[in-house]
């Protein structure tokens, strides 16, 4: 057994001034049980826990880490920024730079306005598709996550899936009445639901969802809702915050040819700190304040450091780079399907760019219902089995799982062995 005893003393520390321990529940080990391992350190793509044990990490901070732990071009870049101050509250360069150059990959975002968390972005979307529309309820599909806020703690995926959460409390039975709920996958259901009543203000969905585990859109769904989205007069926003910079790199837009009116970013825009945007339209853009009413407003939106490390992280993700990281993400779901089908396992597995994920269950998984009904003991079991051998996957089975530039062969040949061992132990039903 791995020695975590520093890990355990931090722990109990950390419980008695953080709720469950942690600054983020997922991160409390609810999903899997057992004590969490402490960090102390990141390079490339392996992180140091503060006993000294080494991990190949498939987490990568929930994301945002597509070059690795510590990469020194935003090393350097945090280094230079941090020599100019390190908050502004007034309008500076780097932020029209990084702006301009998400939209030179991301052309729909014609004006974007930058915030701190994905939360923020998602939150702030749906109040432009309200003034926008004059209606107040939204759609969104069953295990999809859209931060917390409170419109969107309704069937929500990650932490909220992972403690089994069906709705928040706290949040009022009236706000949450105003958002509507479709399974995954089911264009039917959503029609009805959006052309119910006087309509809804947007539809929103993560193209590829990363929060109920890893699902891909069957090929007609982004489709089907940018068609409805016309019809019916919503907003289609794309919540990006996972799959941006992920699945191609310009995003769904690129990977599905479905354009969105507006798209929420995070994680990866921000290079390790925290930022993210929402963005899209110009028409929809121009009600945001002081253009025009709708409020929304942050003290440290557009922070000079984080977007240095955003700025450092998009410039050295060229396509090139995307091309070589996805590349390496497909041969590491085609090696795990080879080991699960050698031990017998029932398992599914698939990845989109540099973002990808597994299911314990041998049909494919295009519902939350369906994540549901996957055998989440044989995760737990699992999970364990590769922490011990320095593997680590998101401690729950309703989270999907990244790859980042710094994974080379020797990551995957060890991550491929680790879990062959896995299932040796670990993978019986
Ligand atoms: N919502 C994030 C994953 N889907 C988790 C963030 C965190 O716990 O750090």
């Amino acid at each position: 057994m791995r020695a975590r005893a520093q890990s355990a003393r931090l722990m109990a520390r950390a419980r008695a001034v953080f709720p469950g321990g942690v600054s983020s529940p997922v991160r409390a080990f609810r999903g899997v049980g057992g004590e969490p391992f402490v960090a102390a350190r990141g390079a490339g793509a392996r992180l140091w826990d503060v006993d000294g044990n080494e991990y190949i990490d498939y987490v990568l901070s929930w994301g945002p880490l597509v070059l690795g732990h510590a990469p020194p071009v935003v090393l350097d870049a945090l280094q230079e920024a941090m020599q100019h101050g390190t908050s502004f509250g007034v309008p500076a360069p780097l932020e029209v730079e990084l702006a301009e150059l998400i939209r030179a990959r991301m052309p729909q975002m014609e004006m974007l306005r930058f915030v701190s968390s994905g939360t923020e972005a998602t939150m702030s979307a749906i109040r432009v598709a309200r003034a926008h529309t004059g209606r107040d309820r939204i759609l969104k599909f069953a295990g999809c996550y859209h931060g917390h806020a409170d419109p969107f703690l309704v069937r929500a995926g990650s932490g909220v899936a992972t403690l089994g959460l069906p709705d928040s409390p706290g949040v009022p039975a009236a706000v949450a009445a105003l958002t509507l709920t479709a399974p995954l996958n089911d264009l039917a259901a959503a029609a009805e639901l959006a052309r119910s009543g006087d309509g809804v203000a947007a539809i929103i969905v993560e193209p590829v969802v990363g929060n109920a585990g890893f699902i891909p859109p069957d090929p007609d769904f982004l489709p089907g809702l940018r068609a409805l989205a016309d019809e019916s007069g919503a907003v289609l926003i794309f919540d990006e915050v996972m799959t941006g910079f992920r699945i191609a790199p310009g995003g769904a837009r690129e990977r599905f040819g479905v354009t969105a009116d507006l798209t929420t970013l995070g994680k990866v825009i921000g290079g390790g700190l925290p930022v993210a945007a929402y963005g899209g339209r110009r028409d929809l853009m121009r009600y945001v304040a002081p253009d025009g009413p709708v409020y929304q407003a942050g003290t440290l939106s557009g922070n000079p450091l984080a977007m240095a490390a955003g700025l450092a992280t998009l410039r050295a993700l060229t396509p090139a780079l995307h091309e070589r990281i996805a590349a390496r993400t497909t041969e590491l779901v085609t090696g795990l399907r080879e080991v699960a089908a050698r031990h017998a396992v029932p398992f599914t597995a698939a990845s989109a760019g540099s973002m990808w994920g597994f299911f314990f269950r041998r049909e494919p998984v295009r519902s939350f219902a369906d994540a549901q009904a996957s055998d989440t003991a044989r995760f737990r079991r699992v999970f364990h089995a590769l922490l011990e051998r320095g593997v680590y996957v998101a401690p729950s089975p309703f989270e999907a799982a990244f790859l980042s530039a710094a994974h080379g062969p020797r990551e995957l040949a060890e991550t491929i062995d680790c879990f062959d061992a896995a299932f040796q132990v670990a993978g019986a039903a």
